[in-house]
């Protein structure tokens, strides 16, 4: 458990080979310019990032939820932006693998795996983020089919992915009234909110997914009505892991920067390195990223056994690495002087990019209320 096995080193080797050529050269280029690179997400498809943990009989890799975590901390030292819409990419193909009957895993799972196809999750609405459950998008029966009416803020992929799994409210009874749906690009009703304009995120669009009287077969609900909330919820355990881990990829990197920085970097005769002060904090950035890594592992191993304790974990690991990664990229912007504010040594962009991780996939604070109400409860 606290080693990583020989066939875990070869995927960590494959995965920052194929960041390091593919996606760091060009991350502050898709940061500047707004640039989503769906052919390079196609690549990491092919790579078999596209369903790491999904069933291997429809594509998928079947590959382990701490093999996921390693992937997504090496995706995130490349590009942090790039890392995390994979990861969400995964949920989206996740769900649809464990909750989706035969013909929904048989129709949507090959292309989600290589990614030729990209999916987004939709649960959040203008009126409805961390009180999810109150969400207010509503889908009625209507003969073999669903209408579906509501708006969705905040959608990562949205206008880009080919498919979306939609939460929407088919009782007024709480979070047991929600029910997913699968809801295809293309669909009439289906519409796109402009870009929003993010202070960091950049290299992936987030806008509004707008649904009005959006016609659902109902082959396309996923899972039984009033099961949705569930689903969303399982299927977040999973992405607030790997949110987490692309947090450490990115405080890593940065750490990493630093280091090469100080040792160059000449100050009172001598590189600064030599200062006791900054090898201290350099020791700290070190530890806090380490403690996050275990509690990260922890929890992608009590999510892969199933444990009675995988919410509260998985909420722990969100709340600590995405502190840590943040923590420890500003610290690092520190030690680049007034070089690490500058675009082009890269700090300020994961410091940038790091922050929105405390905020979304339940923010820090939802993840202190998750771990409170299980140890007031206990
Ligand atoms: P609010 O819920 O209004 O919260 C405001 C503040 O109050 C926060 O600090 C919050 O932590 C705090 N707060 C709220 N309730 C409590 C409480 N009970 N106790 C203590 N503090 C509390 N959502 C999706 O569904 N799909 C996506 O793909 C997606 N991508 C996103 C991409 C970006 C770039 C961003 C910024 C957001 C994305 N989100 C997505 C939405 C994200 O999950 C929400 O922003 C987040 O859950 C917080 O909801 P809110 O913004 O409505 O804040
Ligand atoms: N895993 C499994 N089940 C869960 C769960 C989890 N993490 N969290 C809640 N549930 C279940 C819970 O067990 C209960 O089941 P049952 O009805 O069978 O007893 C049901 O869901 C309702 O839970 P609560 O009674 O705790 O509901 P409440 O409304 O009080 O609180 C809360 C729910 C706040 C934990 C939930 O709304 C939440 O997680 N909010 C944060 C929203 C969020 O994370 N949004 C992220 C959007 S995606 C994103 O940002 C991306 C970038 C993709």
């Amino acid at each position: 458990m606290f080693e990583i096995t020989e066939d875990q080193k070869a995927i960590v080797e494959m995965v920052s080979d194929f960041a390091t050529e593919n996606i760091a050269p060009h991350a502050a280029a898709w940061d500047h310019d707004k640039h989503f690179p769906v052919d390079v997400l196609a690549q990491a498809g092919q790579l078999g990032m596209g369903g790491i943990y999904v069933r291997e009989d429809f594509g998928g890799s079947g590959m382990s939820r701490l093999d996921a975590a390693l992937i997504f901390e090496e995706l995130a030292k490349a590009d942090p932006t790039i890392a995390a819409y994979i990861s969400i990419h995964n949920m989206v193909a996740w769900m649809i693998d464990r909750f989706g009957n035969e013909d929904q895993r048989a129709a949507w799972l090959p292309a989600l795996c290589t990614m030729e196809m990209l999916g987004s999750y939709c649960l959040t609405e203008p009126g409805a983020g961390s009180d999810a459950a109150a969400l207010s998008t509503r889908a009625v029966l209507d003969g073999d089919s669903y209408l579906l009416n509501g708006t969705k803020q905040f959608i990562s992929g949205a206008g880009s992915s080919g498919v979306y799994i939609v939460m929407a409210r088919t009782a007024e009874t709480g979070s047991a009234g929600i029910t997913a749906f699968i809801v295809p690009d293309g669909a009439e009703g289906l519409s796109f909110g402009p870009l929003e304009a993010k202070m960091g995120w950049n290299a992936q669009p987030t806008r509004q997914v707008v649904m009005e009287n959006v016609r659902i077969p109902v082959g396309n609900r996923l899972g039984d009505e009033g099961t949705g909330f569930g689903i969303a919820m399982k299927g977040l355990n999973g992405g607030r892991v790997n949110i987490g881990a692309c947090s450490i990829g990115g405080g890593q990197a940065a750490l990493d920067k630093s280091i090469a920085y100080l040792k160059d970097r000449q100050a009172f005769g001598a590189p600064l390195i030599g200062q006791q002060a900054l090898v201290f904090a350099i020791a700290d950035m070190e530890t806090e990223l380490e403690t996050a890594r275990t509690m990260i592992w922890r929890a992608a191993d009590a999510l892969e056994r199933g444990t009675p304790d995988t919410v509260r974990l998985c909420a722990m690991a969100k709340r600590v690495a995405t502190d840590a990664g943040f923590t420890v990229a500003n610290a690092a912007l520190q030690l680049h002087g007034g070089y690490g504010y500058l675009s082009e040594y890269g700090i300020e962009k994961i410091v940038r990019d790091l922050r929105v991780h405390q905020i979304l996939e339940g923010s820090n604070e939802i993840m202190r209320l998750i771990i409170g109400r299980l140890a007031v409860e206990r």
